[in-house]
């Protein structure tokens, strides 16, 4: 898995976070990436918080849901997101819709609206999970993904089962969003250098107006004396 990661993010910083309600699957997955060591931390403002940092890749995942006072808090985390992954538990049919809910949420962040967002239909083995299609056309029926690019994709985390296949969409997705951004970079120079080259014209025709006029007065000073 760890070859995925290495292959297109050498050079800048990748930060992804992975949400999900309790239970969804998250931990499993992150083990699943064999990416190196998952460090647990509870930081001050009070919820469990785990990490992975692989080279310039920075994966933070939490447990979402039930708690309104710490859901403000999140936003700590939010500043420079390039992607998040949400996890569903597609087998937990009673809590779906708070799942949905909460994806709805973070889907409606400010600072989330550039991400590319990775759907997890996780936990395929189980006999009543609900299939990417019902997933997908759950969240439709929400119409809430206004600006960023998602896909639904079906996953066994403890297997691993569905993860690379998600995750090589996800770098091809990110591959994307930073050529369009070098682009979209490039086109803000151009009207730059436009913007330029209209004061120069600006002057130039001012100048030789002044010239002109001058060179008129001249002519009328001269005719003048004869
Ligand atoms: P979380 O980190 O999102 O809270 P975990 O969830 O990764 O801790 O997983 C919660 C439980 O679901 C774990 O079981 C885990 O083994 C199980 N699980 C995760 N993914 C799958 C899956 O794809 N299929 C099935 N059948 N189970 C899965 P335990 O028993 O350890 O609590
Ligand atoms: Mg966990």
């Amino acid at each position: 898995m760890g070859k995925i990661f290495c292959k297109l993010w050498q050079s800048e910083e990748v930060k992804i976070l992975i949400f999900g309600l309790d239970a969804a699957g998250k931990t499993t997955s992150l083990y699943q990436l064999k990416l190196g060591e998952v460090v647990t931390t509870i930081p001050t403002i009070g919820f469990n918080v785990e990490t992975i940092d692989y080279k310039n890749v920075k994966i933070t995942a939490w447990d979402v849901g039930g708690r309104d006072k710490i859901r403000p808090l999140y936003r700590h985390y939010f500043a420079h997101t390039d992607a998040f992954l949400f996890v569903f538990d597609s087998n937990d049919k009673e809590r779906f819709a708070e799942a949905l809910d909460e994806f709805t949420r973070f889907v409606n962040e400010d600072e989330l609206r550039e991400c590319v967002i990775l759907v997890i239909a996780n936990k395929q083995d189980l006999p009543n999970a609900m299939t990417v299609e019902e997933i997908e056309a759950k969240i439709n029926e929400k119409n809430s993904i206004k600006t960023q690019t998602w896909k639904v994709f079906p996953a066994v985390a403890t297997t691993g089962d569905g993860l690379f296949e998600a995750l090589d969409w996800l770098k091809d997705q990110l591959a994307l969003k930073k050529t369009l951004g070098y682009f979209r970079k490039n086109e803000k120079d151009t009207t730059t250098v436009e913007k330029d080259q209209k004061v120069v014209r600006n002057v130039r025709n001012k100048f030789e107006y002044f010239r002109d006029s001058l060179l008129k007065v001249k002519t009328l000073f001269w005719f003048k004396s004869l």
